[in-house]
């Protein structure tokens, strides 16, 4: 019998903020590389998931949600989204159904009305629906002549998630192993201990303070009792912030290191001692020096 061809491809994830994104590219993956919460743009950052199976290898491509950027900060992550665009082998134009109109079709009328690339319509969160009610939402949608395929899943619960991965085994061409096998993600260790403590501060939160923060990781130093020692900043943009994220005698800050460190102690098998310092730097998401050091590209 003719041997299978070995196929891979980088595969965008792309859509409105809040959708599932990060969601579905974690159960993908079968493990957690983006944080995930329920407050629109968490994900700032592209991120990629390698996954390797016998005859292919997927790259997933994580994205920060489509948004009118009003800041640096948020045109840096408008081209994060712009820059998973410029050679993908498919994507995976994601929708929650329980959300209309779609806030995003401008944007994929205009990025994806030339591309010979397959985009697939996944609609997600049909956990949150009665059955019948999802193909008069397919019915209804202005644009479905882009799409290659429609799938809908529930990326929470792994719903049809074999579907979709079949499917997209299909679209993918044959190529080469682009990552070493070893290698799941582009990411370091200092980027996933800054979005695990940034998790948090998203999940603690309100109002306009999850969006004020940043958290950029000063150092990670190894002890001779195999733990590790993090010190990092949690980076907001006015005094009134900085008191929300301490908390009354410090009960916030706190729980933030507590449930932060846990994470990063099972992310990296080690025990860890976190500490974290409030920093108040006005303005930080338009001023290039400080996004450089958070690890954003000029833009
Ligand atoms: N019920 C339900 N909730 C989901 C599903 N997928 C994701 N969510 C929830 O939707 C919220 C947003 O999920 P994320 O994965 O962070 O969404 P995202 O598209 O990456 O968001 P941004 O990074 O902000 O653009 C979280 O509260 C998830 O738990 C799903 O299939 N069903
Ligand atoms: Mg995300």
């Amino acid at each position: 019998m003719e041997k299978e061809a070995f196929r891979s491809g980088f595969i965008a994830i792309l859509g409105a903020p809040n959708v599932g994104k990060s969601t579905l590219l974690n159960t993908l993956m079968g493990t957690k590389l983006s944080i995930v919460s329920p407050k629109p743009q968490t994900t700032r950052h592209r991120i990629l998931g390698i996954k390797n199976l016998p005859q292919a290898q997927l790259i997933f491509v994580d994205t920060p949600g489509i948004h009118q950027p009003r800041t640096r900060l948020n045109q840096y992550m408008m081209r994060a989204v712009l820059e998973a665009l410029i050679d993908p082998q498919l994507v995976l134009y994601m929708t929650d159904v329980t959300k209309q109109p779609y806030p995003d079709l401008d944007f994929l009328r205009r990025h994806l009305r030339d591309t010979s690339v397959p985009v697939f319509w996944v609609l997600n969160k049909i956990d949150r629906i009665r059955r019948q009610e999802l193909l008069p939402l397919i019915e209804a949608y202005p644009y479905k002549e882009a799409f290659a395929e429609v799938i809908p899943i529930s990326a929470l619960r792994g719903e049809n998630i074999d579907d979709l991965l079949r499917t997209m085994l299909r679209y993918l061409p044959e190529g080469p192993r682009y990552f070493p096998e070893d290698m799941p993600t582009d990411r370091d260790e200092r980027f996933f201990i800054a979005e695990l403590i940034r998790e948090q501060v998203l999940l603690r939160t309100h109002q306009e303070v999850p969006y004020a923060v940043a958290v950029s990781v000063e150092s990670v130093t190894p002890r001779d009792d195999g733990s590790l020692e993090v010190t990092a900043n949690i980076l907001v943009e006015k005094p009134s912030q900085k008191a929300i994220l301490i908390g009354q005698q410090g009960r916030m800050i706190k729980a933030i290191g507590m449930h932060a460190r846990q994470a990063i102690s099972t992310l990296l098998r080690r025990p860890v001692h976190l500490h974290l310092w409030v920093k108040v730097r006005q303005g930080w998401k338009d001023q290039e020096a400080i996004l450089r050091e958070l690890g954003f590209h000029q833009v």
